[in-house]
């Protein structure tokens, strides 16, 4: 049974009370428990973590090495400005698929870079809440095919 990691990374935590226009309504609660929910209609546990904290997100990217057979990361603003979480992800070997809400693409020029992007199996933005079903999805399968 594959075991995936979903981490979401700074002010995520406010999804659905703030910024909603931008982020809409959808709590990180349903959506943590939504992806919970799916992972298992396809056979897969999942465990969510939320940090606003770098070093702490780095830290569950190292112990995912042997405990988790993928990851997928809402690495949020640190998306754009991490080469730290981008050399954690390259130093577990672990399939990932990154994360936005939002379609980072069309937005401020500041976020069309992503250093995740580098180390991840592919990207997947601008799909809102149901963009981690396609995460978890998508990860099962390259995790199938392997
Ligand atoms: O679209 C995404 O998922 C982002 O990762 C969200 C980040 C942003 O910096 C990235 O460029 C794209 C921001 C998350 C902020 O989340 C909030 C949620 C509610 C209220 C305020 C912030």
């Amino acid at each position: 049974m594959p075991s995936l990691l979903l981490l979401n990374g700074p002010n995520l935590n406010l999804l659905g009370t703030r910024q909603t226009d931008v982020y809409g309504t959808t709590t990180l609660a349903e959506i943590e428990e939504r992806s919970v929910a799916h992972a298992k209609t396809l056979g897969a546990t999942l465990t969510a973590v939320q940090s606003n904290h770098e070093g702490v997100l780095i830290d569950h990217i190292h112990e995912a090495r042997g405990t988790h057979d993928g990851l997928i990361l809402n690495a949020g603003a640190y998306s754009h400005t991490s080469i730290a979480l981008m050399d954690a992800v390259a130093s577990v070997s672990l399939p990932l698929v990154e994360l936005h809400l939002s379609n980072i693409h069309a937005r401020e020029t500041f976020r069309h870079e992503s250093h995740v992007a580098r180390v991840a199996i592919g990207q997947i933005c601008g799909f809102g809440p149901h963009g981690y079903i396609l995460a978890i999805d998508a990860l099962v399968e390259h995790l199938r095919g392997r």
